[in-house]
């Protein structure tokens, strides 16, 4: 009898969703040493390839482990009050116009320490680890001084040594004017590229850096000169554009060879084809757009025309996106943007991936990471059709089962 290995996994009889695709037949998955080690029809499949494997599960659906490559996870308090105002026609921009929006969270995340942090994310993480999510992006950006951006984003990473989770980290310093700095913006963007830039480069703390491209948030000749000092400290680029109105925000993202361009609902052609050239990813957020009750959709269509790769993610954040569950966001882009299932679990997965600049992620193929989710469904296009949680009954991390119902 051969030995077992506890590092070589087979799923057996699986359909498969790699990331771009649902496979034709039911699927044989091998796992050795943390990677995927092969990927066979069940029925070719011959048991010599996998001596020695044990088997972790048979049935269901198998996808990559979902990546939600855009959150703000980490704050402090919450904003329900803020809700309630909304709900009676105050608007969001005239609630941050009035101090409060992302500044009243800034104040609750400025005042928590770390641990006050840790603990107050750490059920928002877990609940996205239990609809499936292997990788979030996690932001900074309710800090706004050197200190509380960098602590925020030490709690990101501590985070991700609390679960079995890689967590991207972005610095996220120009996501609202602080009131210290009121009519001196000039002089805040030199702040976040003079020392928190640095700071969180030098500490690798910051795996890229994001803007706030609006006119309740930064301008875009603010925000070029934020892009030029992540260039010069080696960190990718990201944005929040076009999302309440059109600055011009995406083509400058994608002028500087940005990972992604995120919300982009009032995006024009122009910026699609600028998007398109450079091959920076559409985020779209349906989170935010069903919480602020929106109207004005991304321009799906184009994106598709010109080829712009387009993610999904949750927004997770305490003002515009309070969910934590990106099965519905994918079940939103569906029905809200009319993406395809397909587009939708591509956008959570290896577009997703893209995103964050990272290709070995969101795939399921031979020599790809085992992030992996095993779904007690039939086919894929099942999370995004229906929403409902626990139907997750096997998270996959590094090939380790590390969730298992
Ligand atoms: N746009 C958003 O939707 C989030 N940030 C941003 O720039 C909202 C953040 C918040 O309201 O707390
Ligand atoms: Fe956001």
């Amino acid at each position: 009898m051969p030995t077992q290995s506890t590092s070589k996994r087979l799923w057996r009889d699986v359909q498969v969703f790699d990331g771009l695709v649902q496979l034709d037949e039911a699927m044989t998955v091998l796992v050795e040493d943390g990677r995927i080690a092969g990927l066979w029809p069940a029925r070719e499949f011959n048991e010599a390839r996998a001596e020695g494997a044990a088997c972790a599960g048979r049935g269901g659906v198998l996808t990559p482990g979902l990546v939600d490559c855009h959150t703000h996870l980490v704050y402090a308090g919450n904003r329900a009050g803020e809700f309630e105002q909304r709900l009676e026609g105050v608007s969001y921009e005239e609630i941050a116009r009035a101090g409060g929006g992302i500044l009243s969270s800034v104040r609750a995340t400025r005042a928590a320490s770390e641990d006050e942090l840790i603990a107050a994310s750490l059920p928002r993480l877990d609940a996205l680890l239990a609809d499936g999510v292997t990788t979030v992006e996690i932001k900074s950006g309710y800090g706004l001084t050197a200190a509380d951006e960098l602590k925020m984003l030490r709690v990101a990473r501590r985070l991700g040594e609390l679960r079995p989770v890689r967590v991207i980290t972005t610095l996220l310093g120009a996501h609202a004017l602080p009131p210290e700095y009121a009519g001196r913006a000039d002089d805040y963007v030199s702040l976040v590229c003079e020392e928190m830039i640095p700071a969180a480069a030098a500490e690798g703390l910051a795996d890229a850096v994001d803007v706030f491209c609006e006119g309740i948030g930064f301008s875009p000749a603010q925000c070029e000169r934020i892009y030029q000092a992540a260039k010069a400290h080696g960190l990718a680029i990201k944005a929040h554009a076009e999302q309440l109105s059109n600055l011009g925000g995406s083509a400058l993202a994608a002028r500087y060879g940005a990972l992604s361009a995120d919300h982009i609902e009032y995006l024009d052609e122009a910026g699609v084809r600028a998007m398109a050239e450079a091959g920076t990813v559409a985020v779209l957020l349906p989170g935010a757009f069903h919480v602020l009750r929106e109207t004005r959709l991304p321009p799906i269509e184009l994106l598709r025309q010109y080829g712009v790769p387009m993610a999904v993610a949750s927004d997770a954040n305490p003002g515009t996106s309070p969910i934590c569950m990106p099965t519905l966001m994918a079940n939103l882009a569906c029905t809200l943007f009319r993406l395809t299932p397909r587009e939708a679990l591509s956008g959570m997965t290896a577009q997703a991936a893209r995103a964050l600049g990272r290709l070995d992620l969101g795939r399921i193929e031979v020599g790809a990471p085992a992030d992996l989710c095993l779904w007690d469904i039939q086919q894929p296009a099942e999370l995004a059709y229906a929403v409902q949680a626990g139907r997750l009954r096997q998270r996959v991390f590094k090939g380790e089962v590390v969730y298992a119902r």
